[in-house]
């Protein structure tokens, strides 16, 4: 539970001002940001930066880290897994955030074309996959479906695209690839895996989201919360820019997994990449007065 008394039923700040989930307040977030789920990752990224001059681990589990890289101030939060807790972090985050905000997620996939684990995707766009409660209810007209597929949103191109050459320039273009991620709201159901304790429908999703749609290569949880607030986020010098990297850990059509080895490799090359991208990419300057006190 919050240590704080909290005030604003509509949007719960506490008496520190921090936020009510992330636990942050003006000054703790840099506007350039990586996401990542896991907060072991978070702590390893950590390490590339130069310096850390902030970390804090909420009560529900977002983990803060701030540091400076190359001279520049940059944020890492951990947020855990799906929609909610990407919706958490970018509204709490964007409310005690100055000025554009770019955000990039590092995180862990399962492939459906030709990535193999180890290998690293760039979501262009993203789409959402979404379990339609109606139809698994008596009362399902015979219209529905049982999984509501969202239209596409796209990536930041000017940031996508710095990540791409950054990418490339450490690894061979054979391992990188580019294209459509979908984000389900299930790690089970909505991304295809069979689990004969539930009524789920979903023996022919994967071969449904495929086919006629090659560019669909990957499967995850989060990114395409990201693209989608990103892309609403319209207050004037509120934008945010987003993009995603991430590291392909299952093949869901060959069923391969990831080693140890190779998940270390692949965080060590997106890790660096996403830095070098965060500090090259150019953000409105006038309006970045992230944690003054430390500059
Ligand atoms: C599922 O194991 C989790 O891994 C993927 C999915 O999106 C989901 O959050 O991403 P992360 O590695 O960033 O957590």
């Amino acid at each position: 539970m919050p240590s704080q008394e909290l005030h604003n039923a509509n949007f719960p700040v506490d008496t520190l001002g921090r936020t009510y989930h992330v636990e942050v307040k003006p000054g703790d977030v840099a506007n350039r940001i990586i996401t990542v789920g896991d907060p072991a990752r978070a702590k390893q990224l950590s390490k590339s930066l130069d310096e850390v001059v902030f970390e804090h681990m909420s009560h529900r589990g977002f983990l803060t880290i701030t540091g400076i890289y190359r001279g520049v101030p940059i944020s890492i939060i951990a947020i855990g897994m799906g929609f909610a807790n990407m919706d958490f972090f970018i509204r709490e985050v964007r409310a005690i955030v100055d000025g554009p905000m770019s955000v990039i997620r590092l995180g862990s996939c399962g492939s459906l074309s030709k990535p193999k684990p180890g290998d690293i995707i760039v979501a262009d766009s993203t789409y959402g996959i979404v379990r339609n409660f109606d139809y698994f209810t008596d009362s399902s007209s015979p219209s529905d479906k049982p999984y509501i597929i969202s239209k596409d949103c796209s990536a930041n191109p000017g940031l996508n695209n710095l990540l791409k050459d950054n990418l490339l320039k450490k690894v061979s273009a054979d391992s990188v690839f580019f294209g459509s991620v979908g984000s389900a709201d299930s790690f089970y159901s909505s991304q295809g895996r069979l689990d004969p304790t539930f009524h789920d429908d979903n023996q022919t999703l994967i071969q449904d989201l495929i086919k006629d749609h090659p560019d669909r290569i990957a499967l995850e949880m989060e990114a395409h919360m990201l693209y989608h607030l990103a892309n609403c986020s319209k207050a004037p010098g509120k934008a945010i820019k987003a993009s995603c990297v991430l590291m392909v850990y299952m093949d869901r059509t060959g069923n391969g997994v990831i080693t140890p080895q190779q998940a270390k490799q692949s965080l060590e090359i997106c890790t660096k990449s996403i830095l070098d991208t965060l500090v090259e990419d150019l953000l409105d300057q006038q309006k970045v007065r992230t944690i003054l006190m430390f500059e």
